[in-house]
């Protein structure tokens, strides 16, 4: 008796379809394969960028920080170049006020006549310009009423010598016309500034050409 047509063809089908199957297995197991191989080279792509990026926003941070430094370097110097200008020349221009010489005793020797350095160590009674050989070089810094200035890493110390007449760059050991005042501002020990003129006696400041 001869098998029905349907059932070999069923048979034939399945047998078919069981090949079909583990093509498709395969199929899928390929496909399977490439999309981890995909996904392999999409987590590369991804951790390169990553670095990349993690890199640049380094990068800027590092030029931003450099950046906000000079601004802050250059803002200070800004602020300490102002300070040690106006504690100089605020100094040198309380100086300059004042005579050549004591206009009590008319004393040709350097430094503050009697009584015009009390103990309270005020600059109130000085009244020519070489009573301020001492002052702000050891202590806190003061107007001439003695209200202290907030400057407190700042000193201040004034020289004041003889020029030579006939060559009024040079120093003179004896009394002259010329006076040179120095202010030399500190800041620790380094020094921050320094500010001169020259006195002429019966006359206006004149620069130090020395
Ligand atoms: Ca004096």
């Amino acid at each position: 008796m001869a098998r029905p047509r349907t059932q070999g063809g069923t048979t034939a089908g399945a047998t078919c379809g069981s090949r079909g199957s583990r093509g498709a297995t395969a199929g899928a197991a390929r496909a399977l394969r490439a999309a981890r191989r995909g996904a392999g080279a999409q987590r590369g792509v991804t951790l390169i960028e990553t670095a990349v990026a993690t890199l640049v926003t380094a990068l800027l941070a590092g030029a931003l920080a450099g950046a906000a430094e000079v601004v802050l370097a250059v803002d200070r110097e800004a602020r300490r170049a102002a300070e040690v200008g106006e504690l100089g020349l605020g100094l040198l221009a309380e100086i300059a006020a004042l005579p050549f010489a004591d206009p009590q005793t008319g004393s040709g020797a350097l430094g503050p006549d009697g009584g015009e350095w009390p103990a309270a160590q005020t600059r109130a009674l000085f009244d020519d310009v070489d009573d301020y050989t001492v002052g702000d070089g050891t202590r806190v810094l003061q107007q001439k009423d003695g209200t202290p200035i907030d400057l407190r890493r700042y000193r201040r110390v004034v020289t004041v010598i003889y020029l030579d007449s006939q060559d009024p760059v040079s120093p003179s050991a004896g009394e002259t016309d010329y006076k040179l005042i120095t202010v030399t501002v500190l800041e620790g020990a380094e020094v921050a500034g320094v500010f001169r003129t020259v006195r002429v006696r019966g006359g206006r400041d004149v620069d130090y050409a020395g």
